[in-house]
C-alpha cells in the first residue's frame, strides 16, 4: 500500500522527503529545523582555500552535515543572520572546474548548477590566484551570481604579492573581497557584500 491510500494518521505529518534543502536531508545533529526555505548562498573553490573556516565564521552555529543524496560526499548546511534576513549558506566539497572530474567535484556543481542559488561565493587562495580565476570566469559565464573572496592575504603579503581588489572586481564585474579568513579580516567587507546582494530589490511601483 502505498502512502496516499494508507487511512493511519501518519500521513498528515510532513514527509521527510518535504524537509529537503540544497537537495539535503536533514543530519542528525541539526538541533534547528532548516525546513524553511531561506536564500541560498553556496561557499565554492578548491580544497584548502579556507571554505569551511569562513562558512563556520558565518554560520557560528546549528550546522547540519548531511550525504548529498546517492553520494557518500558530506556537505555541510548552516543558517546565519544576514542585516535581519536568514539565509542558508552551503559549504561544498573542494572543486576546481565546473566540468567535474572528481566525486566532490560533480556534488559542488549539482549544488550549484541543480539548486537555485542566490549567491556563490568562489573562495581563492591569494596565493594562486592566476591559478583558481578559470573557475571564477566558468561561474560567472554560466551566468550565476559571483562574488569572490580571495582569502589567505596573510600568507600572500608575506610573500610580497599585492592585490587590487578594485581593479579585479573592475575587470571581472563581480564584487571582490580581500580576506585572510584565520585573522577575521574581511569579514565584516563580506558579509555586507553578502548583505547586499540577497536583499530583495527595493519595491518599484509600475502603472
Ligand atoms: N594562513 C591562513 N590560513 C588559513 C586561512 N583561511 C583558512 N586557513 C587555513 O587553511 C586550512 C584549510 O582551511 P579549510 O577551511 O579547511 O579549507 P577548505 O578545504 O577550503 O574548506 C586550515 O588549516 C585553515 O586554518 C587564512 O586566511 N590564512
Ligand atoms: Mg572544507
Amino acid at each position: 500500500m502505498n502512502c496516499h491510500d494508507c487511512p493511519q494518521s501518519c500521513r498528515l505529518k510532513p514527509h521527510p522527503q518535504r524537509r529537503r534543502f540544497f537537495g539535503l536531508l536533514p543530519g542528525k545533529s541539526s538541533k534547528q529545523s532548516l525546513a524553511v526555505a531561506h536564500k541560498k548562498v553556496a561557499l565554492v573553490g578548491p580544497p584548502n582555500v579556507g571554505k569551511s573556516l569562513i562558512f563556520n565564521l558565518l554560520t557560528k552555529t546549528y550546522v547540519t552535515v548531511s550525504n548529498y543524496p546517492g553520494t557518500t560526499v558530506e556537505v555541510a548546511q548552516g543558517n546565519a543572520n544576514v542585516a535581519g534576513e536568514i539565509l542558508t549558506f552551503c559549504d561544498t566539497p573542494g572543486m576546481y572546474s565546473l566540468i567535474p572530474i572528481t566525486e566532490e567535484e560533480r556534488v559542488a556543481r549539482d549544488l550549484v548548477l541543480s539548486q537555485k542559488v542566490d549567491l556563490v561565493i568562489h573562495v581563492v587562495d591569494a596565493k594562486n590566484l592566476d591559478r583558481m580565476l578559470n573557475l571564477t570566469l566558468q561561474l560567472i559565464e554560466a551566468k550565476l551570481p559571483v562574488l569572490l573572496v580571495v582569502n589567505m592575504m596573510d600568507e600572500a603579503r608575506q610573500l610580497g604579492l599585492r592585490i587590487d581588489e578594485h581593479q579585479l572586481a573592475y575587470q571581472l564585474g563581480i564584487p571582490v573581497v580581500l580576506m585572510s579568513a584565520v585573522q577575521k579580516i574581511g569579514l565584516r567587507k563580506l558579509i555586507a557584500e553578502v548583505a547586499d546582494r540577497v536583499q530583495p530589490p527595493l519595491l518599484s511601483t509600475s502603472y
